[in-house]
């Protein structure tokens, strides 16, 4: 089954946004199978942002991410790559479309309240450096034929 890294970072924490943000994934018909609430070491946002070492905002952007505490998901379901991406809108909040998590909450392009994954081997990359196996639950719900 399909699986996508889903971040709220430290702004959307502050601004008391996790439980907001987990319902929209959770009510869309989601599955949760890895939870962490952490402070994110220098070493961990520089491997995460790896593709971004050369740009000129990468030094805020570790900055930022390491400033305070995220919340660091994984969600399970099908094609949830893609749909957590549109759940989530486009990278800078004050041009992501209403409905949207950053249409909806936001106004900063450095301050974008979430991070998810743009592609299933991007996915596979982000789980495997943000969480162990071990940290990962297998479970499906009973039924949740009326939710598809
Ligand atoms: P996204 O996939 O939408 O999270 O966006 P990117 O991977 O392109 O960018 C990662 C993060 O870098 C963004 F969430 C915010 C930050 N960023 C900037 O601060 N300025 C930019 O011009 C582009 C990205």
């Amino acid at each position: 089954m399909e699986r996508t890294f889903i971040a709220i970072k430290p702004d959307g924490v502050q601004r008391k946004l996790t439980g907001e943000i987990i319902r929209r994934f959770e009510t869309k018909g989601f599955t949760l199978v890895g939870l962490k609430f952490l402070k994110v070491s220098r070493e961990l946002a520089e491997a995460h942002y790896d593709v971004h070492k050369e740009r000129p905002f990468f030094a805020g952007l570790v900055d930022f991410i390491t400033s305070g505490p995220v919340v660091a998901m994984v969600w399970e379901g099908e094609g949830v790559v893609a749909a957590a991406r549109k759940m989530i809108g486009a990278t800078n909040p004050l041009t992501a479309e209403p409905g949207t998590i950053r249409g909806d909450f936001g106004v900063n392009i450095g301050r974008n309240i979430i991070h998810g994954s743009d592609a299933i081997e991007t996915a596979q990359r982000e789980i495997a450096l943000w969480f162990k196996d071990e940290e990962l639950v297998n479970w499906q719900p009973h039924s949740m034929a009326w939710l598809h």
